[in-house]
């Protein structure tokens, strides 16, 4: 960190925004405003990769917009007011309480968005608010994501958290389906320059086929794009496992279990059958199945295309029982289980579904998750155990989640809700009080969450650029205060909240380790960094990894962060510290990692390729990768019996825009108008059959849309895509509200969720559409 120019200096940070973690380099000047941000180049992983969201970084972080003071409502007028953070806290401590105390611990509810899983507020703190908070009514972004392959991975690995990831930069062929990385920068998939790494791919003669309805700037970069009817992956997932039984093309690699019954199965769907129902020819269903049984090393990835439909889980099942048919899962080259640097939540019994359920809908809690998709339910619905007051964390569920406008209404009729965001917006406007975050560069930053799904081993991080002011909080003080207040109770004379609860946590997680002696060495300017230092040193590469420097072959321990025989393999690589940002440090000893590391090396530090982690990382009662869990069996049949319904004439997908970020990057003049526009995408035969012009009325069981239609051939007939997170007409941020845009989740349709997690169905929802 060296000064620019006399007045400016040169910093380093993670872009906080997609999953992608890229390296940025930005110029603060003397009164800390962003002036410029740049890639940066020295980082190991992202190599200077950025996009537009990242290189408009500062808009956001200074957004005119945004909420510098807590905010408290008056409901009586529906007017704001800007308040000290006491009286914030006060009012919360004083009302919350009484909700619990009149209904029950059930009736206040909290949903966490998106951005906890880029915070390390949400990774270290949010934590202790569902703690305090002891509600089994907890909802999060999760079901309106990636909930089925989480499950899918729970029931065939063990753990939830145990998710193979393609290894990009390795595989020969790759086939994706429902993902469109050119736009999101990958998801479930860390990979910085996801485009770079695609087009490396097939500068090595690779291969590479995406499966979408879209035509997509991915699908155009590809060798092969086919079309597939929305809803239907599961169809050809099983159409290939067929084929792979049929011709004999299996090659099982690792122990598992369940192989006949997968066999048995997939049995009915046979190419032409599957056919039939996604569009997909039968030859080519086939095909696909060779060349990956041919194919030296292969992966099959997909994402929310194929995650928020209906047979999300199923399909999400599917992608990995055709990485491992094909000897692909956990080999290089294949579908490989990452190793983040960071301890994880280390569990020891095999993952389990509805060991409760909601009470309206009695849907299963997954990860002790109700669906979003029955949250309306739950405040709406009469009778005891009803929500009555809700916290929300960094989320925008009137725009994310299915069957919004019913979300909204269901907001308004509660007696309590704290939100901590960063905006005031079509979410937030319900809660009496607002707690907002400081801004983006006064947070520190490391990827507990991503890394663990990172294509290539891989750690940085960065400490805040911008210190806080006096009277400011850190999110996580805010967040630490809040579930304190929430309990009702006063913080105590002269103690900090956040370091008694830090303080809570280091004893407890150095004492479970054996080192409640070593308190004294944990490095850090505070209790953050020293928990953080903490997670380093107990992490597979880290200082005091259970039995480090260890020997390949000692004992595994179970996890989401891996073992300590992949730390002793490779020792960690620097990244290289060139530019006048930074210095090198010297290199650590394999098994060294702390934070002084990541300080030394603020460029990041290169952790190795992915390496093969089976059986350690299994979980399951078998110890062996279940191929046949009995819980997706039983939706198999659904699917099966689903064949005899007819498909819809018309449905709706989603999709994602380059300079977008679900709801709440409208607001960033750079980023908004051209190509980022909310309209919906129909195809010209459609627009002429049925005589639209310009402007359509969409239909659907939910509700009802107009927008502007974009007659595009690039996606399918009898298919509409409409981008979500927009529909900001009424939005107090004046950017967004010049470009409002339409609710898509106004038409999809929270009674449809994937069975066995829950998930939220967003693709493939039946639409009506007639010109306006
Ligand atoms: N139709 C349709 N709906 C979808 C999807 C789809 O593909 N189609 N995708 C789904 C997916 S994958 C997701 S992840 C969800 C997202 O669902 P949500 O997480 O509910 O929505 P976001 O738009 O990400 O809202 C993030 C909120 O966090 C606030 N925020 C930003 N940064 C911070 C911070 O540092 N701290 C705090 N406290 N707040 C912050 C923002 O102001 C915003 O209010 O949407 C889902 N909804
Ligand atoms: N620019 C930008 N980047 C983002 C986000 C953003 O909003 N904007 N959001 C972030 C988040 S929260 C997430 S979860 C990730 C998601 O990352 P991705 O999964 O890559 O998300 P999408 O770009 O929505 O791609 C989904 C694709 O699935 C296709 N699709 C729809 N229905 C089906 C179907 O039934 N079958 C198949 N095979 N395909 C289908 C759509 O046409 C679309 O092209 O992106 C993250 N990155
Ligand atoms: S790709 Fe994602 S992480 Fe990289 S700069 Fe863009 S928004 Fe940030
Ligand atoms: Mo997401």
């Amino acid at each position: 960190m060296t000064h620019a120019t006399d007045s400016s200096r040169n910093l380093l940070r993670t872009c906080p925004l997609c999953e992608a973690v890229c390296g940025l380099e930005l110029t603060l000047d003397a009164d800390d405003h962003i002036r410029s941000i740049r890639g940066d180049h020295a980082d190991p992983f992202s190599r200077g990769f950025i996009c537009p969201k990242g290189a408009t970084l500062g808009h956001l972080d200074e957004d005119p917009d945004r909420l510098t003071a807590p905010m408290i409502r008056d409901r009586a007028t529906d007017t704001w007011r800007a308040a000290s953070w006491d009286e914030a806290f006060g009012v919360i401590r004083e009302r919350l309480p009484q909700v619990s105390a009149e209904y029950g611990n059930q009736a206040v509810g909290l949903y966490l968005g998106n951005p906890n899983a880029h915070t390390v507020a949400g990774a270290l703190y949010v934590p202790l608010l569902i703690r305090a908070l002891a509600t089994r009514n907890l909802f999060s972004a999760s079901t309106a994501d990636q909930m089925p392959k989480q499950v899918a991975s729970g029931l065939m690995f063990g753990d939830p958290l145990t998710v193979a990831v393609p290894d990009l930069d390795r595989t020969d062929y790759l086939l994706m389906l429902g993902a469109n990385p050119l736009e999101s920068n990958g998801s479930l998939c860390t990979a910085p320059d996801f485009p770079g790494r695609l087009k490396a791919l097939k500068q090595r003669g690779g291969r590479f086929v995406v499966v979408d309805p879209r035509r997509t700037r991915t699908a155009k970069l590809a060798d092969e794009h086919l079309f597939i009817r929305p809803g239907s992956d599961a169809y050809l997932l099983f159409g290939i496992v067929h084929t792979l039984f049929a011709e004999n093309l299996t090659t099982v690699r690792i122990a598992v279990s369940g192989l006949d019954e997968v066999r048995a199965a997939a049995a009915p769907f046979t190419p032409e059958v599957v056919a039939e129902r996604t569009g997909v020819p039968a030859e080519t269903v086939i095909r696909l199945a060779r060349e990956l049984a041919a194919a030296p090393t292969a992966a099959v990835y997909a994402r929310i295309g194929t995650c928020t439909a209906e047979f999300g889980t199923v399909a999400q099942w599917l992608v990995d029982v055709v990485n491992v048919l094909t000897g692909n899962l956990d080999s290089p080259g294949g579908a490989m289980f990452p190793t983040g640097a960071a301890l994880g939540i280390v569990r020891t019994r095999p993952f389990r579904t509805a060991r409760w359920t909601s009470r309206v809908r009695e849907l299963p809690e997954a990860m002790g998750e109700f669906p979003v998709a029955t949250l309306a339910d739950e405040i709406l619905t009469p009778g005891a155990g009803r929500i009555r007051a809700m916290v929300t964390v960094a989320g925008n569920p009137v725009l994310s989640a299915p069957s919004s406008a019913r979300l909204d209404t269901a907001f308004a009729d509660l007696e309590f809700m704290v939100s901590v965001d960063r905006y005031l917006n079509e979410t937030t406007r319900h809660a009496d009080v607002i707690l907002p975050p400081p801004r983006i560069t006064q947070a520190p930053h490391y990827d507990f969450a991503l890394l663990n799904f990172a294509v290539h081993n891989y750690a940085r991080y960065s400490r805040p650029l911008v210190p806080l002011a006096d009277g400011e909080l850190s999110e996580a003080e805010v967040i630490a205060r809040l579930a304190l207040a929430v309990s009702g109770q006063e913080p105590q004379e002269g103690l900090d909240p956040l370091t008694m609860v830090d303080e809570i946590v280091i004893a407890g997680t150095l004492h479970k380790a054996g080192m409640a002696h070593r308190r004294a060495e944990l490095l850090g300017d505070n209790t953050t960094e020293q928990r953080i230092d903490l997670m380093l040193r107990l992490g597979p590469y880290g200082e005091w990894a259970a039995g480090a420097p260890a020997t390949p072959t000692a004992t595994q321990t179970h996890g989401t962060t891996g073992t300590a025989t992949d730390a002793a393999a490779e020792g960690p690589h620097l990244g290289r510290a060139t530019g006048d940002t930074g210095s090198a440090g010297s290199v650590p000893p394999p098994g060294g990692l702390n934070l002084q590391v990541l300080l030394d090396n603020p460029h990041g530090v290169d952790l190795g390729p992915l390496r093969s982690r089976l059986p350690g990382v299994l979980l399951t009662a078998s110890r062996q990768v279940e191929l046949a869990p009995p819980q997706l069996l039983d939706d198999v049949a659904r699917l099966r019996d689903r064949l005899a319904v007819e498909a819809p004439e018309m449905v709706l997908v989603g999709r994602r825009q380059l300079r977008s970020n679900n709801s709440w990057l409208h607001n960033v003049p750079p980023l908004v108008g051209g190509s980022n526009r909310c309209t919906l995408h129909v195809n010209p035969e459609d627009v002429l059959r049925l005589g639209l012009n310009g402007v359509a009325v969409v239909k659907s069981a939910a509700g009802t849309v107009t927008v502007e239609v974009e007659a595009t051939a690039d996606i399918m007939p009898g298919v509409v895509s409409l981008p979500h997170g927009w529909g900001h007409g009424d939005s107090t941020q004046q950017v967004a509200r010049a470009h409002a845009g339409v609710n898509a989740n106004v038409l999809t349709d929270d009674s449809l969720v994937d069975a066995p997690s829950g998930n939220a169905v967003f693709n493939g929802v039946p639409v009506t559409l007639s010109p306006a």
